[in-house]
């Protein structure tokens, strides 16, 4: 059933970048052709449940303006399918292909165990018909193990094993939904895996239960047969003043040590990239590096403050550059484009929702043809080529497989008397070639 509430808003249509209509996509040409994809399929958008539908606009200082029309004075089962009414209606409007969302996003609350599972399969069920009457689908889902109060010392690291056994079970289950709901994906956002102070936390226990709960993720997906991604989504703190997961680099050297790097990726998101101290292109490029780049959680932070602000991509050369080091590591696969951003506080009506996704699809559409040409014209990828070059032969090859030790390349610089001529690293000429692509 559609929801009456977005009745006002029409279909939202490609019209060209001269068009004025804000209930329109300026740049985000579904269909439109980029190296052998359609944008679509290059960009896999997802709508994220929980900032969208959920969320009524409280912050620490008040409660929510939103007044969403779907939210119901109780979480109860009716409210639950009234707001799944409302985000089907909503994918409708906006022609995205996938969602995502946490198993508490879309189901009543619950308390008990039994409650939890009962109420969760009463959900699924209702999600699965909605996505076989869709055109849309699911990218990812994931088990919110960090809002309820029973998590505030963690999940899996929680001092407690009953916490943790609590977090199993919604993980088997949101696993298992993830599945039969054909999700591409199930991500592990740390939530509350850390610590705000070292004085109450034994650090390499919490570590050990860390690894061996992911550990079991793994093999329970292989037990249910589901066939795509498990990713870590790295963050360096909030809310926890340490988070394990801290950046794409430390997930690795984790995933490492459990012996899992060929099992799961990671989810980035740029807002915490830029709270870890690093870009967003850095991470992805560290992930392609490493082969544990999965998928985005697309939005931005506020470069004057230390908080993940959660909004709306809007920085044409931020995206160009992530989007030039996605294509060039291959682009998405299970992975793709989700916002996992929210529109301010007092953008309080369904229209802004609207307005919020049909920017960021434009801007990504546009950063997906400004990274795309900058591929094809090899600019870059010529210049970086070209400075590593000496390592195609010669001892630097040597080194690199193997063949040469420390003592062979220190013999061969006393031997050819070395006097490496410094170079440019012509950063400037190199940013000129971005601010030229970035249109
Ligand atoms: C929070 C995270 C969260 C995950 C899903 O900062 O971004 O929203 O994406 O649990
Ligand atoms: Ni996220
Ligand atoms: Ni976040």
């Amino acid at each position: 059933m559609n929801h009456s509430c977005f009745d006002h808003i029409p279909k939202i249509q490609y019209e060209g970048p001269e068009s004025d209509n804000p209930l329109a996509f300026k740049y985000y040409d579904a269909s439109r052709v980029i190296m052998g994809k359609t944008i679509e399929e290059h960009l896999r958008v997802a709508v994220c449940y929980w900032h969208t539908f959920c969320w009524d606009g409280s912050d620490v200082f008040g409660a929510g303006p939103f007044n969403r029309p779907w939210h119901g004075p109780v979480n109860d089962n009716d409210a639950a399918l009234e707001k799944l009414d409302a985000a089907f209606t909503f994918f409708e409007k906006l022609g995205n292909p996938y969602f995502c969302f946490h198993d508490v996003d879309v189901m009543p609350s619950a308390e008990t165990p039994g409650e939890h599972v009962e109420k969760f399969h009463f959900i699924v069920d209702a999600v699965e018909k909605k996505i076989a009457e869709s055109a849309t689908g699911l990218l990812w889902g994931t088990a919110n193990m960090f809002s309820h109060p029973r998590y505030m010392a963690g999940a899996s690291t929680n001092p407690d094993p009953e916490v943790v056994a609590f977090a199993a079970l919604q993980v088997r289950e949101c696993l298992e939904a993830t599945h039969r709901l054909g999700g591409a994906g199930y991500v592990l956002w740390g939530g509350r895996e850390g610590y705000d102070t070292i004085l109450n936390t034994d650090l390499k226990r919490e570590i050990a239960q860390l690894g061996r709960f992911l550990t079991m993720v793994v093999e329970h997906k292989h037990r249910i047969g589901f066939k795509g991604d498990i990713w870590i989504e790295p963050k360096p703190h909030e809310p926890a003043r340490h988070q394990y997961d801290r950046d794409v680099a430390t997930v690795y050297g984790f995933l490492k040590n459990c012996g899992l790097e060929k099992e799961v990726g990671v989810n980035i998101e740029p807002n915490h990239a830029t709270l870890a101290g690093h870009n967003f292109e850095h991470e992805v490029e560290m992930a392609m590096a490493l082969d544990i780049f999965g998928s985005i959680d697309f939005n931005r932070g506020d470069p004057q403050n230390g908080w993940d602000t959660d909004q709306f991509p809007n920085d044409l050369r931020e995206n160009t550059m992530a989007l030039y080091y996605i294509l060039k590591g291959g682009g998405f696969k299970n992975g793709g484009a989700n916002f996992d951003a929210k529109v301010r506080r007092q953008s309080r009506e369904v229209e802004d929702l609207f307005y919020a996704h049909i920017g960021g699809m434009d801007l990504l559409a546009r950063a997906l043809e400004n990274a795309a040409r900058l591929l094809e014209s090899e600019k870059l990828i010529s210049f970086v080529n070209h400075r590593y070059a000496g390592w195609d032969s010669g001892i630097g090859a040597d080194m690199l497989s193997g063949r040469a030790s420390l003592e062979d390349m220190a013999a061969n610089a006393l031997d050819t008397n070395i006097s490496p001529a410094p170079r440019s690293g012509r950063q400037e000429y190199l940013e000129n070639i971005i601010t030229q692509a970035v249109r």
